[in-house]
């Protein structure tokens, strides 16, 4: 895959060849992820790779500055920011039009090269011209509410106007005055996704329907059969058009949404017990468990203290903030004989499952994370023992009772 600063690169010889018009169209992309990858005409591969804006903004595309290449705007609200390259985090200007609920449209409404803004509200369109001020330039009404709307130019006079889809059928207006539709065309199925674009740079808008990643891009207003079908990005991308160069015509492109969260590991049925104390390998208890292991391993465990208490030859675990925490060693069990070795030991630390943490004579037993497993089970002294270690006992500063 190519990079943005490549196609950057590419980017600055085209526009020596000299601007041309605009060719983006239509309304938001639709989607999310902050990911865009945008194609030339022909639909080759790549050639323009951007991230912009958040994964949740609104999303547009259009020709902002004239200069004949379509690039990206986000939206927030009612407020957009216009982003005139394909590199660089920060927009070139912004503005605000209309409110948060209205449905916007990007067009060249006048037919200068800039593509501005409309929003809709129902079957009324309100068409700005610049980039400031609130009031609209002018309005129109076409079509019904219910209407998904498009926008193109359909007659190559440079100017933007709308159509209205129903079903698989599409009804043009070359004007924005008028009730009637200048011409109709029915094309693919009610089902389908549509995209408008110039396909073949002739200057005239076109309609096409994405199937999955195959684009049937069609040229006339006329027939049923493509004339041209390109596969272009993945099925879960949101499909956009644009012109990446001033002479080409409109190529496609795709908004991206981000990955899905790795699936959290299921939890350990029959996690390790960490040992900390007499249960340690040379330690008085360590008999307990010697040779019963399919596993050890020594390790620390986080946000766990180690305390001695007077008259106490063993140690104790105290949950705190300190970053260490505990020095142990991770047993683990053959699965057959697991939970006979967890009732062994939690009759030696006096642990009764059946009781609540603060029924317990010495210690509870729960799961922490360890730096060599995600959880293990530890006896953590019970809240009154870790209230008295704090206050009369001594904390074993190098976290290892074997070296206290
Ligand atoms: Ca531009
Ligand atoms: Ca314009
Ligand atoms: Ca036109
Ligand atoms: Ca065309």
């Amino acid at each position: 895959m190519r990079t943005g600063l490549v196609a950057v690169a590419a980017l600055t010889l085209v526009l020596s060849v000299g601007a041309g018009p605009a060719a983006a169209k239509g309304g938001e992309i639709g989607g999310s992820g902050n990911e865009y990858f945008r194609s030339d005409p022909a639909g080759a591969p790549t050639t323009v790779h951007q991230t912009f804006g958040l994964t949740d903004d609104g999303a547009l595309v259009g020709d902002w500055d004239g200069d004949g290449v379509d690039t990206l705007a986000v939206r927030r609200g009612n407020r957009y920011h216009f982003k005139n390259t394909f590199s660089g985090a920060i927009a070139n200007f912004s503005q605000s039009y209309g409110t948060v609920d209205d449905e916007v449209l990007v067009g060249d409404w006048d037919g200068d090269g800039v593509d501005t803004l409309a929003v809709r509200r129902g079957n009324r369109y309100h068409f700005k011209n610049t980039f400031s001020g609130a009031i609209a330039n002018f309005s129109q009404s076409y079509g019904t509410v219910d209407d998904e709307v498009l926008v193109g130019d359909w007659d190559g006079d440079g100017v933007d106007t709308l159509a209205v889809r129903r079903g698989n059928r599409y009804h043009f207006k070359n004007t924005f005055s008028g009730a009637i539709a200048n011409f109709s065309q029915s094309y693919g199925t009610v089902d389908d996704e549509v995209l408008v674009g110039d396909w073949d740079g002739d200057g005239v808008d076109t309609l096409a329907v994405r199937r999955g990643n195959r684009f049937h891009l069609k040229n006339t207003f006329s027939g049923a059969i493509a004339e041209k079908v390109v596969t272009y990005g993945r099925d879960s991308d949101h499909a956009f058009s644009g012109g990446l160069d001033a002479a080409g015509g409109t190529g496609l492109g795709v908004r991206r949404p981000p990955p899905a969260p790795e699936p959290a590991p299921a939890p350990d049925p029959q996690p390790p017990v960490f040992t900390y104390g007499t249960l340690r390998s040379g330690q008085s208890a360590h008999y307990l468990v010697e040779g019963r292991t399919s596993w050890e391993q020594l390790t620390r465990m986080p946000y766990m203290d180690l305390y001695m208490i007077p008259g106490y030859t063993f140690p104790w675990a105290v949950p705190s903030a300190g970053e260490y925490g505990a020095v142990g060693e991770l047993m683990d069990f053959p699965s057959a004989s697991y939970w006979d070795m967890i009732a062994r030991l939690d009759r030696y630390e006096l642990y009764d499952p059946s009781l609540p943490p603060d029924s317990q004579r010495y210690y509870y037993r729960t799961q922490r994370p360890t730096l060599h497993a995600p959880s293990a089970w530890v006896y953590v002294a019970t809240q009154r023992w870790q209230d008295y270690a704090r206050s009369s006992g001594t904390l074993i500063t190098t976290g290892d009772f074997t070296r206290w």
